[in-house]
């Protein structure tokens, strides 16, 4: 039958790349269409051997569309997936207005996909940071029970979108041509700097970024007794995510027990020999399916501990990927079309 599927965000970094991802992934979409703000309506977006021409996104636009994958911001997706949903279509959202709504499934296929089964039309792509986190987190807990997570991360400015890549690469621009360089998307300059602040400050000093990482890292896992503390900061990287992670469990893990159990696990690739200097870095990562996880050692410092160094294209799995594999899931158990 039918299966008519829109992309909201369209012409955004994380939009395109799902267009991207639909196609390399052959999603068997009869129609696809492309939909972004009055601003862009009317110009096009690359799809296949063509383009799209650009639709403004509207409360009226979902008849006839069975799924809408959304990236658009979260005021955009607060105010229309819930017209989306009233219309039937589901509707797979990646920006946080909804992830922490007990009516909502927070989804990283990997890890609960399961969670899939109880959703009331949308559906939530969890934060890039906190996806491939959670990857490689639930095979060690699974086997070895996390009691306590230290991340401290390495994001890269396509996090933040379009707007963000042009700002770091106009301000290396500038800085060759002896000007000044403008800091207009973050709060001060961002090539060769390192801003350990990514959205707003809340409670208890922690940035909106950090407490992500904390919230969503619980329900995801479905285990409230993991206790996690980050520490967020943007570097000058275009693609590809970068965190240290530091794990205590109860019971005892090996540096080589654990590699076992990652090399097994679905979604990852672990690239670690230190002799051959192997490891993962953003530019091995960037425009990559996988999680990457490497430098896993024992901490000397506690009975049980683990530290691990996790990269992945944060565009892709972290993103667009992510939410077309949600829509994989959804097909699968014949709950869409
Ligand atoms: P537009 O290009 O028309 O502004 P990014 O995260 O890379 O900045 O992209 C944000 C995406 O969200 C863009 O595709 C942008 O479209 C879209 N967008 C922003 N505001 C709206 C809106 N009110 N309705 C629909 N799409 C929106
Ligand atoms: C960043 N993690 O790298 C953010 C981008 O909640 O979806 C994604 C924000 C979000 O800036």
């Amino acid at each position: 039958g039918d299966l008519v599927v829109a992309v909201c965000g369209a012409t955004g970094a994380v939009g395109r790349e799902m267009l991207k991802t639909l196609e390399q992934r052959d999603f068997p979409a009869t129609t696809v269409r492309a939909f972004a703000s009055a601003r862009s309506a009317g110009t096009t977006v690359p799809f296949k051997d063509g383009e799209l021409v650009v639709e403004e996104l509207t409360e009226d636009s979902f008849k006839g569309i069975h799924l809408a994958l959304f990236s658009a911001g979260g005021a955009t997706s607060k105010k229309f997936a819930p017209h989306a949903a009233k219309a039937g279509c589901i509707v797979v959202d990646n920006s946080s207005a909804w992830r922490m709504d007990p009516e909502v499934p927070l989804v990283v296929p990997e890890v609960n996909p399961d969670d899939v089964a109880w959703h009331k039309n949308i559906i939530a792509n969890p934060n890039c940071s906190t996806i491939q986190m959670v990857v490689v987190l639930k095979p060690l807990h699974d086997a070895a029970k996390i009691k306590r997570v230290i991340v401290s991360t390495y994001q890269a400015v396509s996090g933040t979108g379009q707007k963000a890549i042009t700002e770091l690469e106009t301000q290396v621009r500038q800085l060759f041509n002896m000007q000044e360089p403008e800091a207009k998307v973050y709060p001060y300059q961002i090539a060769f700097n390192c801003l350990p602040q990514i959205d707003v400050f809340s409670e208890g000093d922690y940035t909106f970024e950090e407490i992500k990482m904390i919230k969503e890292t619980a329900k995801i896992m479905g285990d409230e007794s993991i206790k996690v503390t980050a520490t967020t900061v943007r570097v000058p990287v275009f693609y590809g995510h970068s965190e240290s992670v530091n794990i205590e469990t109860e019971e005892k893990l090996t540096a080589a027990q654990a590699r076992a159990i990652l090399a097994q696990a679905p979604g990852i690739t672990v690239y670690d020999n230190p002799s051959e200097k192997f490891y993962p870095m953003p530019l091995l990562a960037a425009g990559e399916d996988e999680v990457f996880v490497g430098r896993i050692r024992e901490d000397q410092t506690i009975d049980n501990g683990l530290n691990l160094w996790i990269v992945a294209d944060n565009i892709r799995k972290g993103a667009a990927l992510n939410a077309v594999q949600i829509a994989e899931l959804l097909l699968t158990r014949g709950m869409l079309g």
